[in-house]
């Protein structure tokens, strides 16, 4: 007998709700749920293939423990007791900073990695965190940290409204978008183009999404800052700029035009290799457009200048007046926000409060740079204690990080290391404890993160499609033992992490003014959560205290997870809607639009108009079938184009005597790789592509399929110096390479001549 059951999709940004079928305790299939309020009925083949990832026979069911040097299973009662056992002499010995704590990207795609994390740090009080952040986004957040106040006041195109979309350093048709949560983001995108609107891709890939664009300019890798910046001088040469709405909120607009002067089109072509004249055209488009959104993503972010260009994207959108407008760049405000305080002056953001231990890298919205993890462990100095234990949860830096051969080295030095991680891959193999959480259908689901980026405001939540299987544990539990394992508290009831967590949000909203409880007693509040479990009750609390929330009965129509309950397929809260000043928190309570360690990196920008790549230099690329580092176990997903390719221009093949299908080898400051290479003019000249999360041939994992598919690690090539001094994010595209023919294994069958494609989608660049 078969049945189906809701569950909202956690394997990339989109959010889509699935209508799983499930015969006894097994998904067996999944297709799109048509009733989903945002999401209404799209799949992408990752999402299909859910059946296949959630029952991957390779996923851990019981705890790993560390014994006589061999991983052996064990019970969840002595897996906890090892992790005790191992954390805390190490921090009762070596002071907070030397434990780390490593969060990787499926945090935010779970409940658990939303409200268990903050809660572990906060007790822990170390200042050695790391996650994918800084490999990812952080330029982002600290981007809109100073020109808001708040790190997480990330403005999102108003994809279904904007007439206008300048898309930089991201590939929606193969990532399904990323800090712009839409499901659909392809049909989003073709509904633009047919409603009129126009759609210019800044790429230096002939991306599916690029194809699809009116426009398509293949920028040099890096460059994207100076063209920005270029695009700002333009605005203010001719006279375009016009804040509309938000001048009273904005201040520093002059001395952004007196800072980015030199900026000219004419200076940044060259850098650029992008014409002056269609760098003025692009800033005229977007003046002119009736709305408009500039938005960028991680070819953008994971750059030299990231923290600038994510800057320059907002003071774009400022200028032209399309930030926190309709069809412009807007703040979504979602069900589980905090309660809205009143607009008016912030604390603002800080940067650089401390310091790495060994390259003295400032930190960044709390966290280290992933990149100088591996440096943090092996490296002593002076003063203060390296790193000696980890905690690791959802991530595999060995793969997703720079140098993971270091890595994997200081990994193995370790005294202790714990990862919560559903497969023994190549971080995890390294833990002394291995906690595996439940398969995704087993757990409950609210996207408190992507809410937050979503394109439009809606809330959803599904509860467990199938009942933990006997043994297993809910990974809200798992993380809520770690924390009492790890902070001197192991053998006390986990529930008492929610009820600590609810007691403490209580005692706060009761006392501010401005909330809806304020002056009621919170143990009469408590008592009125519903839920069944620790995490649903803390669900409930943020819903009732949020924007939306019954207030504890001050608002009876508002969302409580009982109305939530009710609604299975979610409840639309309508489109974005204008906020400002509401969500700025700096100091002075305004847009601060050229705030001063922007300013202080400017001079690193004008420098960067001298530059010109000597070489070829490296690019990333996602493939829809793929999805970081864990994905290639499911024999599903792999195998087809999804392959671990280079993509080399057919002018450098030439050049480099590379042929189609011959292995090439590639050489970076961390290290060489050898794939076969794919010469195709997807790529501009001057650039090659390999994608990041593959390489799974490292000894000690249990990963039977992804072991047997050909692949490296890209981000081998790396060293790790390479980041973004403001943000710590790793530089990872355009970086520089050295690419030759590799000798090909005797007997090889000769590589197939390259056939460049068709010249037609050429027209769509004016510069290659
Ligand atoms: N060269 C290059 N490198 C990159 C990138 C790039 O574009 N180019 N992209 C970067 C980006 S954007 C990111 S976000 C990072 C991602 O890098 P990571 O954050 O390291 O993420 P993954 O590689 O996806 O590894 C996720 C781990 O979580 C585990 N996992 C899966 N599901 C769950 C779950 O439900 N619970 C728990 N506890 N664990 C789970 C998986 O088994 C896997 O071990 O990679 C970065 N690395
Ligand atoms: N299928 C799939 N989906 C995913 C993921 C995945 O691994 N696979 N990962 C998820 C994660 S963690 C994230 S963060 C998102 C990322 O989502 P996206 O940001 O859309 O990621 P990409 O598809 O890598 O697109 C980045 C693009 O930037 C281009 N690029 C590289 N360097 C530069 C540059 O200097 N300037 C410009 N303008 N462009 C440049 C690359 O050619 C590439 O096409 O995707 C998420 N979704
Ligand atoms: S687009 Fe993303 S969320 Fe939607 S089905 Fe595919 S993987 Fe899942
Ligand atoms: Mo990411």
């Amino acid at each position: 007998m078969s049945r189906t059951a809701l569950r909202i999709c956690p394997l990339c940004e989109a959010t889509c709700g699935l209508t799983l079928t499930v015969e006894g305790s097994r998904v067996t299939g999944a297709r799109g749920d048509r009733e989903d309020v945002f999401s209404k009925g799209f799949i992408c083949p990752k999402g299909a293939a859910f059946g296949a990832v959630d029952s991957d026979p390779d996923r851990l069911r019981t705890p790993l423990v560390r014994t006589d040097g061999v991983l052996r299973e064990a019970t969840w009662e002595e897996a906890f007791d090892a992790v005790a056992a191992g954390l805390r002499p190490v921090v009762e010995r070596y002071g907070p900073d030397s434990l780390g704590v490593v969060l990787g990207n499926p945090n935010v795609h779970t409940m658990a990695g939303a409200l268990y994390p903050p809660v572990l740090l906060g007790a822990l009080r170390t200042r050695s965190l790391f996650t994918a952040s800084t490999v990812d986004q952080m330029p982002k957040h600290v981007s809109s940290g100073l020109l808001f106040g708040d790190a997480n006041a990330i403005p999102v195109p108003d994809l279904d409204h904007t007439g206008h979309l300048l898309l930089i350093g991201a590939n929606p048709l193969e990532s399904n978008g990323s800090l712009c949560t839409a499901p659909d983001f392809p049909g989003r995108l073709k509904a633009l183009k047919a409603r009129g609107g126009r759609l210019t891709v800044i790429d230096p890939r002939r991306t599916r999404t690029a194809r699809l664009a009116d426009l398509h300019i293949a920028v040099r890798p890096g460059a994207d800052a100076l063209l920005l910046a270029a695009m700002v001088t333009v605005l203010f040469e001719e006279d375009l700029v016009d804040l509309r709405d938000l001048a009273p909120h904005v201040q520093g607009v002059g001395q952004v035009r007196d800072a980015l002067r030199e900026f000219t089109p004419e200076a940044v072509a060259e850098p650029c290799d992008v014409d002056a004249a269609a760098i003025r055209a692009l800033a005229r488009d977007l003046a002119a457009a009736p709305a408009a959104a500039v938005y960028a993503r991680i070819g953008s972010c994971t750059v030299p200048h990231g923290t600038l260009a994510s800057w320059l994207v907002d003071v774009l959108n400022i200028l032209t007046g399309n930030l926190d407008r309709p069809g412009g760049a807007l703040f979504p405000q979602a069900a589980t926000d905090r309660t809205p305080r009143p607009a008016g002056p912030g604390h603002g953001f800080a940067l650089g409060r401390w310091h790495s231990r060994v390259r003295r890298l400032p930190e960044a919205k709390g966290e280290l740079p992933l990149s100088a993890l591996a440096q943090e462990i092996d490296t002593a100095t002076e003063d203060g204690e390296p790193v000696r234990a980890l905690v690791v949860v959802a991530a595999n830096p060995v793969l997703s990080a720079p140098d993971g051969d270091r890595l994997d080295k200081a990994l193995e030095s370790l005294d202790f290391m714990v990862s919560v991680d559903p497969y023994l891959g190549e971080t995890s193999r390294h833990a002394d404890v291995v906690l595996p959480p439940p398969p995704p259908s087993q757990s409950p689901h609210h996207d408190f993160a992507f809410n937050t980026l979503a394109v439009r405001n809606q809330v959803r939540y599904t509860r467990p499609a199938v009942p933990l299987e006997p043994g297993r544990m809910a990974e809200t539990e798992i993380l809520a033992r770690l924390i009492l394992a790890a902070t001197g508290m192991h053998g006390a009831d986990p529930a008492a992490v929610d009820t600590t967590v609810i007691d403490q949000t209580l005692a706060q909203a009761v006392q501010q003014p401005h909330s809806p409880v304020h002056g009621r007693d919170p143990r009469e509040l408590a008592a009125l959560l519903t839920g069944d479990t620790g995490p649903e009750r803390r669900l409930d609390l943020m819903l009732r205290l949020g924007p939306y929330g019954d207030g504890f009965g001050a608002r009876p129509d508002g969302l409580t997870l009982d109305r939530l309950l009710a609604h299975p397929h979610g409840i639309d809260l309508g489109p974005l809607r204008p906020r400002l000043p509401q969500p700025l928190k700096t100091v002075s309570g305004q847009v601060e639009l050229l705030p001063a360690p922007i300013a202080a990196d400017l001079p690193r920008l004008r420098a960067a108009l001298a530059e010109r790549p000597a070489g070829l230099v490296l690019v990333g690329r996602r493939h829809l079938r793929s999805n970081n580092s864990w994905m290639h176990n499911v024999p599903a997903l792999t195998g087809g184009t999804n392959r671990c390719t280079l993509h080399i221009h057919p002018r450098d093949a030439e050049r480099l005597g590379i042929r189609d299908g011959a292995p090439v080898r590639v050489k970076g400051a961390g290290g060489e790789v050898t794939a076969p290479a794919e010469v195709t003019d997807l790529v501009r000249p001057g650039v090659v592509s390999l994608p990041h999360g593959w390489g799974h041939d490292r000894p000690g994992t249990r990963q039977g399929h992804a072991a047997t598919v050909p692949g490296v690690n890209v981000n081998q090539l790396l060293d790790g110096s390479l980041l973004d001094p403001l943000s710590g994010n790793a530089v990872l595209n355009g970086v520089p390479v050295a690419v030759s023919a590799a000798p090909e294994a005797p007997g090889a069958a000769p590589a197939v001549p390259a056939v460049p494609e068709a010249p037609v989608a050429e027209k769509l660049s004016p510069v290659t």
